[in-house]
């Protein structure tokens, strides 16, 4: 799927306010990190599957992109720029076999999320470890952490671990939890009886 928009930075989606400080969200606490030896897996329905160091990820070629961060809950953080590596360049590696159509994105902690493989595949679909010229701090998310600027930001999962390409589309932690599977922020698909 792509989103209903082509949205600018600085469009307020409807429902949502702007806030100036950055929230932090975090269902399950904080994890260890040792940079040295963060490792990304990619697992599931690929014909590569990846473990992939920190420097490897950051090695494949960021990008910075300027967009708007909205949680579900109404808030939205306007103008971060987000430096990262686009998730395509990850997946093209571990080249998704025909049947992969999903995929589960984890964090050690137990947090999950599920998303197309199409989102992924979006050009503005990054793991980012900077915003605005600085490292993401261990709260929001160090050392990778998703960036999917069109959906409401439980899709961006924090210290992503493991990519897991699947065939068929499971629910992830908040999605089992009445949020909605697609998360669209300009359809408001805010839960699961928000259908379009
Ligand atoms: N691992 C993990 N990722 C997560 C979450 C979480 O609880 N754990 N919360 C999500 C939600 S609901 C939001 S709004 C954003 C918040 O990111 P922040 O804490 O950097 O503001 O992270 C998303 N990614
Ligand atoms: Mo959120």
């Amino acid at each position: 799927m792509t989103s209903t928009k082509d949205s600018n930075p600085g469009d307020l989606p409807v429902g949502q306010h702007w806030i100036e400080k950055w929230p932090v969200r975090t269902a399950e606490g904080v994890p260890d990190v040792d940079t040295q030896s963060w490792s990304l897996a990619v697992t599931g329905l690929v014909e590569n599957p990846l473990a992939l160091s920190l420097k490897e990820v950051q090695e494949l070629g960021a990008i910075e992109i300027v967009r708007d961060f909205h949680c579900v809950e109404s808030w939205s953080v306007p103008n971060n720029r987000w430096k990262g590596v686009p998730v395509h360049r990850i997946l093209e590696m571990a080249n998704p076999t025909p049947n992969a159509h999903y995929a589960m994105v984890r964090s050690p902690g137990g947090y999950e999320t599920d998303l197309p493989l199409d989102v992924l595949l979006q050009s503005d679909t990054i793991l980012a470890w900077q915003r605005n010229g600085e490292p993401i701090s261990r709260d929001h998310g160090y050392p990778l952490r998703l960036i999917v600027p069109d959906l409401y930001a439980y899709k961006s999962a924090k210290w992503v671990s493991e990519i897991e390409l699947v065939g068929e589309d499971r629910p992830g932690y908040w999605e089992e939890r009445g949020y909605h599977r697609r998360a669209d922020v300009w359809s408001g698909e805010r839960f699961k009886e928000d259908t379009i």
